[in-house]
């Protein structure tokens, strides 16, 4: 059914960004996933490792648990931020104080090759390329990708080296369409 419906339009990529630091972190991502790929238009194709890593921000939290998807989405790019916070609303993310602790936060990191800046949705997500914890598994899975800037995510991460408070760890996400397989 998905397929049905993203053929009817055109299908572009996008890549977001999945973090939780509530446990359990790992359910939470997974449902997550689950989550996007069970919007008629959205299809996760790709899904990273998973991250540890430092919350950055905010008040004294623990650590999170962070992934990058890439998605095949007939969304526009606002209806694709709107089905991202429809994912974190069904998780029981209670929005407590900007950067605290949550369930699940699905950003949209990137969008095709497309530059967003509205009030509510700006693309690149603003904060990436100071966040090694995002572009870490976003190179993962967008390889060969740039910015709209024409930058390569990995001269992004450079900047930022030497690199601490990111590990991957031996779980894994699956992927919505192994399951069904
Ligand atoms: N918004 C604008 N652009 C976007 C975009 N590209 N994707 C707006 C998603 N949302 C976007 O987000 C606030 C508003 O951002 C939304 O209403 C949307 O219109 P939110 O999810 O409600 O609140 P938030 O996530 O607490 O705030 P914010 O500013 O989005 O925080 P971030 O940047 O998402 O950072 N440390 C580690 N280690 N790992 C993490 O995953 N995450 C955060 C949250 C902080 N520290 C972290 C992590
Ligand atoms: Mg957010």
């Amino acid at each position: 059914m998905a397929s049905n419906l993203l053929s009817m339009r055109r299908e572009r990529f996008a890549f977001l960004g999945l973090g939780s630091n509530i446990e359990d972190r790992l359910d939470h991502l997974q449902a997550g996933v689950d989550g996007l790929d069970a919007d008629p238009r959205i299809r996760v194709d790709a899904v990273s490792s998973v991250y540890e890593t430092e919350p950055v921000g905010g008040p004294e939290q623990g650590p999170f648990l962070n992934v990058a998807v890439r998605v095949a989405t007939s969304h526009p790019p606002r209806r694709l931020l709107r089905a991202c916070q429809a994912v974190e609303a069904k998780l029981g993310r209670v929005r407590t104080f900007r950067w605290g602790p949550r369930t699940i936060d699905v950003d949209i990191l990137l969008y095709d090759d497309r530059t967003v800046r509205r009030r509510r949705l700006q693309i690149p997500h603003p904060r990436l390329v100071e966040r090694a914890f995002a572009l870490i598994p976003l190179i993962e899975v967008a390889p060969g990708q740039v910015l709209p800037d024409g930058r390569s995510l990995p001269a992004a991460l450079a900047k930022l080296a030497p690199v601490e408070g990111v590990t991957m760890v031996g779980t894994q996400v699956r992927l919505p369409s192994e399951v069904r397989s």
